[in-house]
């Protein structure tokens, strides 16, 4: 398949400033008729180039004239030679939604038709330039039966619409703001909504829609809660009003992502949108609030402002993540939001940018762009809009924010556009920021204080480090901003407080005057810069930050570094000394003025993968065995805290609130951990807890507990759950979910087992996921040394990839990890990258990804 590179970019030979679609819809053959306004973009003689993807052009006109000999096609895209500066251009084709299995375009889920149309999925719908910088006022009219389709949606505000003959009608829709074709979407279904209004800053009303089938209405009221706090919060926080009369949600079940921003049209996966105690968890709600915000703030930053070109995606997803962790750190408990935002960029992020598929958050070439909806685009290029928030302190960012809106508004952007408005407002010089632009690594900072009582004086010595990448061997020196503060060894007081150092070079000092007594050093507080520190911090000294340190997250990474060490210590060696940990632990689960929610994150282990990340060579049953070992001592030292823990955690009945949700996530920590010690009624507590539940995340809690283990309560409870589920889709994922991550020893045989049973389906991307997914994140079980695991997967991604190969592709990282691994695992895994490669008729989605893995 052919490279696009960012260099090669050019200007759009011809726009589109006014478009009208016409779609007479219908599952099987779906008629699309298109009329396009173009205009000559500049003094050049090329003909216009309308892309398609499987299209076959039943009617060209040219200026309402038939005009066959000015056009041809040139593979999948059609060419017309065009005479002057504006023509109108005709065309009409059909297609088949009903057997539209990649999800993207025009396709059938459950009993509606819905579109997905980022990054190029209008190019399966009608000829047209699909790129993010040709902008265009859409008219669209839809006609369908109404019987089957009685709700028609498109973007914008509905104009018209009305009865037709045998049975079916239609409505237009008129969106009056110019948009690139990704966010093009339609819904036609039988749906019911959930109605509400919200009145702007500026006194316009808006009506607010969230639809989902008629039985589920009642589990929209998160969603429609989340929805108004955004539009409030984008309003206080970032000037930012919304622009149409109305605002439509539809939540469909068979979706290749989280949602989708279309303007005025938002296209969600049911998951993020429907909740209710029975059957979401505290994790769900808190999932569905960040979604519904993420794709409410992409009004501004992504729609009102869009990208120039796909290499600038993070312009608009790295700034959006940006705010909707803002948005949630606002609402709930800001320390345990930034412990989940840290957590997922270590999971995904930091391995990412380890390995062959390493890309800065602005790539510079790509094969299929439906490969870079990637960690770094999004979270990474959320730190990085963090780190200029840091760097420039809140009220200049928004300065910052403001121009660029302003300056950008109704424009397509780039990466570049963004930072200059922010150097603009601010008068920073960023010349050296925008290297996070570039480069693509982990930066690694050493950190160490030395201290000279005599003197009072510590000096900080700092120094940086940005590792090869593919294409990237050599790296400069990044600006990297660190909070930092000093703590007295002794007196436990502040002996300096938090200032923001920022290492801009290879290697700083810093000098700190009047340190009275040993200092400790706090660094990266907040996770201000996303790099890994390396310390000299002894155990001791980690475990006073643990129970000291004022900034909540230094405490909990802290806590996390004193718990890798002894780790890592313990796979080299076989053994290691669990006291530290034990008592830190007791510490802060102990602590009475800890908010609950944080101690549930404190006490946790690091994962299993992160533990391997810190390994030359990942040993995954080494590190199992020492990460249950020190489970077991954690919950046999402290049995007696984790049963006040527990049972403090116990609530007369379900209530949604902060406090009710850390009390519920510590209460399941603290079973994990009764369980772990092995102590002889965790079985029946955690059955009971699982049957007396009356909300998801209690139930979800004890069937993981219950299915880590082999007592005769767990097939019992899965049963239940099944049974009592079984109809609901999203929670039927959940029961996949939970066996594929058990950490028993036959976890491999029940995947293979689960991968035949009737409700598998490759069809549906959240049931693969639930699956497959949650299976190649299981280190013990995929890591077998058999390389069963390996096969597994890759057999998953061959079957998928016939159906949907952005879904396949999205399967392969795991497999391109191998350099970490032993030399046998290693061979495992390419043997199976490179089967994957001979299938025949590979899409270009696979091939990127598992060629670039095997390096
Ligand atoms: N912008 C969409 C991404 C759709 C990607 C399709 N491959 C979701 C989001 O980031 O809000
Ligand atoms: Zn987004």
């Amino acid at each position: 398949p052919p490279v696009i590179r960012r260099e090669d970019y050019r200007a759009p030979d011809w726009l589109v400033p006014e478009v009208s679609l016409d779609f007479r819809l219908d599952p099987a053959a779906t008629r699309v008729l298109a009329r396009l306004e173009v205009t000559r973009n500049g003094d050049h003689a090329r003909p216009l180039r309308l892309d398609g993807d499987g299209l076959v052009p039943l009617v060209v006109r040219i200026d309402g004239a038939a005009a066959a000999d000015t056009w041809r096609m040139d593979g999948p895209a059609l060419v017309i030679d065009l005479p002057g500066a504006a023509h109108v251009i005709e065309t009409e084709v059909e297609i088949a939604p009903a057997g539209n299995t990649q999800l993207m375009g025009l396709y059938a889920s459950g009993g509606l038709l819905c579109t997905q149309c980022e990054p190029e999925g209008v190019r399966r719908i009608t000829f047209f330039p699909d790129r993010p910088d040709v902008l265009s006022r859409y008219t669209v009219r839809l006609e369908a039966g109404e019987a089957t389709y009685p709700l028609l949606l498109s973007n914008g505000d509905r104009t018209d619409g009305g009865g037709l003959e045998d049975g079916r009608h239609w409505a237009e829709w008129r969106d009056p703001f110019p948009k690139p074709t990704y966010l093009f979407a339609l819904v036609a279904g039988d749906l019911a909504a959930n109605r509400d209004s919200f009145v702007t800053r500026s006194g316009r009303e808006v009506d607010l829609a969230i639809w989902v089938k008629a039985a589920d209405v009642g589990k929209t009221e998160h969603a429609m809660a989340a929805l108004k706090a955004s539009m409030a919060w984008d309003e206080q926080t970032y000037g930012r009003e919304y622009d149409l009369g109305e605002f439509n949600i539809v939540a469909v079940a068979d979706f290749n992502f989280g949602a989708m921003e279309n303007k005025g049209l938002n296209i969600f996966n049911s998951r993020y949108i429907l909740a209710d105690p029975d059957t979401a968890t505290d994790g769900d709600y808190d999932g569905v609030a960040g979604v519904v915000a993420h794709e409410y703030f992409h009004n501004w930053s992504g729609n009102r402002v869009t990208c120039r070109d796909w290499f600038q995606l993070s312009l608009k997803e790295g700034f959006t993540v940006f705010r909707d962790q803002q948005f949630s750190a606002d609402q709930g408990s800001a320390a345990v939001g930034r412990i989940e935002n840290v957590r997922a960029l270590r999971a995904s992020q930091f391995p990412e940018d380890a390995g062959p598929l390493a890309h800065p958050i602005r790539p510079e070439a790509y094969m299929e762009i439906s490969n870079f909806y990637t960690a770094t685009i999004y979270n990474k290029g959320a730190e990085v809009i963090r780190m200029l928030h840091t760097l420039l302190g809140a009220q200049a960012f928004r300065q910052g924010s403001d121009l660029y809106f302003e300056r950008h508004d109704g424009q397509a952007a780039t990466c570049e556009q963004f930072v200059q408005a922010m150097e603009d407002a601010s008068g920073a010089d960023l010349a050296a920021f925008r290297l996070w632009y570039a480069q693509a690594g982990t930066p690694r900072v050493r950190a160490a204080i030395s201290h000279e009582p005599a003197s009072g004086q510590a000096r900080l010595t700092l120094g940086q480090s940005v590792p090869a990448t593919p294409g990237q061997p050599v790296k400069q020196s990044m600006p990297l901003p660190l909070r930092v503060a000093l703590f007295g060894e002794l007196t436990g007081r502040v002996l300096a407080p938090e200032q923001v150092v920022v290492l801009d070079g290879p290697t700083k000092e810093v000098l700190f005057e009047g340190i009275g007594e040993r200092p400790i050093l706090s660094i990266n507080r907040d996770f201000s810069a996303p790099v890994v520190v390396e310390t000299d911090r002894s155990a001791a000294d980690l475990a006073f930050l643990s129970a000291n340190d004022d900034d909540p997250f230094a405490r909990y990474e802290a806590m996390q570094q004193l718990m890798v060490d002894t780790l890592v210590v313990a796979v080299a060696t076989g053994t290691a000394d669990h006291a530290p940990v034990v008592e830190a632990v007791e510490r802060t689960l102990t602590d009475p003025a800890l908010d609950p929610a944080f101690v549930a994150e404190a006490v946790l282990l690091p994962s299993e993968a992160f533990v391997g990340d810190q390994m030359l060579v990942v040993d995954p049953p080494a590190i199992h065995a020492a990460r249950e070992a020190l489970r077991a001592r954690i919950g046999t030292r402290l049995e007696e805290a984790w049963r006040a823990a527990y049972a403090r955690g116990q609530a007369d009945r379900y209530e949604y609130s902060p406090q009710a949700k850390g009390l519920r996530r510590l209460r399941t920590v603290a079973l994990g951990y009764l369980a772990a010690a092995g102590v002889a009624d965790a079985a029946a507590l955690a059955f009971a807890q699982f049957d007396e539940a009356d909300n998801m995340t209690d139930r979800q809690g004890a069937l993981g507990v219950l299915a880590n283990g082999r007592s005769a309560e767990r097939e019992d409870a899965l049963d239940m759950f099944y049974e009592r589920y079984r109809g609901n889709g999203l929670v039927l994922d959940k029961w996949f979910t939970t066996q594929a991550v058990s950490t028993r020893d036959d976890c491999l045989d029940a995947v293979e087992r689960l991968a035949r049973h009737p409700d598998f389906t490759l069809a549906n991307p959240n049931r693969l996921r639930a699956l497959v997914g949650a299976f190649a994140s299981n280190q013990r079980a995929f890591h077998d040394a058999s390389g069963r695991g390996y096969r597994f997967l890759a057999d998953m991604v061959i079957a998928v990839d016939r159906l949907n190969p952005s879904t396949a592709a999205k399967l392969i990282p795991p497999l391109g990890r191998w350099r970490r691994f032993d030399g046998a695992r290693a061979g495992l895994m390419k043997a199976e990258l490179r089967r994957v490669l001979e299938v025949p008729g590979l899409s270009k989605d696979v091939f990127e990804q598992a060629s670039k893995s095997l390096g």
